[in-house]
């Protein structure tokens, strides 16, 4: 039996969730089976080709739904999960009871091994540290801007590795390592340990490249890296830079799309008072209330700083009468 697992790519929750539901799968399922896994980014164009769902049975966790028929798992906890309003209307038609959303749960992993707990009676005391830390990096609960930028714990730095490295077998083989070794011994290897401390110089001129570009007004900082070779950088930054802001609005580019980030300062003393899923949505992108993107084609960057600009106007609060002078200032200029 070959169990196929396709899991949100570069992302902790989604290897942590990758791990979790192998280990489930395995245990309480079926004992024979063997894993691939491979994994998924939001792009511009269309996220599913069918030859990923080709194992005997295919599972998406942390990820968006699909409703090919060849898809007999799936876990999410992302506000947007549907690509259609016929994708969730597939979804609220199954009655196979393998397939779960929940948007409450902060990580895909708790959710992962609270519906196996309680629906099928299975548990892994031996990942609470895993899942607790999905939860804390994916839900943002890191005390404070500094803990989740400068790194000292183990799970932060095998993080850093997972969010920067484009090599399939690193995270395959950190997906692997997560169902079966501490995150202390985890980081502690060569192959972590080596790569994270390039990674963190890296980081470090990164933290000087948005202190550069960032302007920060009426409780927004806004930037745009789009001109320096900034692919993936760490999304606390902003807050850790300029910890007095609501909200962060990105630009960013890379060979395979213009990305625009948008997202909330977890520790600001004024709360969120936008869903900024329901905003990035409305230019196709989406997410998390806290925490959301928007994916161009590479070579619509002008779109994206035009979408980036109106919606950081939108959350300083600006109106739109206030957002054409803005434009007619940067004319004249
Ligand atoms: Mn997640």
């Amino acid at each position: 039996m070959r169990m196929k697992v396709l899991y949100h790519g570069n992302c902790f929750d989604g290897l942590a969730s990758a791990a979790i539901f192998s280990r489930f799968y395995r245990e309480a399922i079926r004992r024979e089976a063997t894993f691939r896994y491979g994994p998924l980014m939001h792009r511009a164009d269309n996220l599913f080709h069918d030859e990923l769902f080709d194992g005997d049975e295919n599972a998406i966790v942390d990820f968006k739904y699909s409703s090919s028929p060849r898809l007999t798992w799936w876990f999410d906890h992302h506000e947007s999960a549907f690509l259609s309003r016929e994708d969730e209307a597939h979804f609220r038609r199954d009655r196979s009871g393998r397939k779960f959303h929940d948007p409450s749960f902060k990580s895909c992993t708790k959710f992962i091994a609270t519906v196996a707990a309680q629906r099928f009676d299975w548990r892994c005391p031996d990942l609470d540290e895993l899942v607790h830390w999905a939860d804390v990096i994916d839900g943002a609960q890191y005390p404070d801007a500094r803990a989740a930028v400068e790194m000292r714990e183990p799970a932060l730095r095998v993080l850093l590795v997972i969010e920067a490295s484009r090599e399939p077998h690193i995270a395959e083989r950190i997906i692997h390592d997560f169902q079966t070794k501490s995150l202390s011994e985890i980081a502690r290897q060569p192959y972590i340990a080596d790569r994270f401390q390039s990674l963190y110089r890296w980081h470090l001129k990164t933290i000087d490249v948005i202190r550069k570009e960032a302007r920060s007004r009426d409780g927004v900082v806004y930037f745009d890296v789009s001109e320096h070779p900034v692919e993936g950088y760490n999304k606390f930054i902003p807050y850790y830079l300029f910890p007095d802001v609501r909200y962060s609005v990105g630009v960013s580019l890379s060979s395979s799309r213009a990305k625009v980030s948008v997202g909330s300062n977890p520790w600001s003393p004024r709360p969120r008072a936008h869903n900024l899923a329901k905003i990035c949505e409305r230019y196709g992108g989406g997410g998390h209330a806290a925490v959301a993107a928007i994916s161009f084609p590479p070579d619509q960057i002008e779109a994206a700083r035009r979408v980036a600009q109106e919606i950081a106007a939108e959350l300083r609060g600006e109106g739109v009468e206030s957002r054409d002078e803005e434009r007619k200032i940067e004319v004249s200029e």
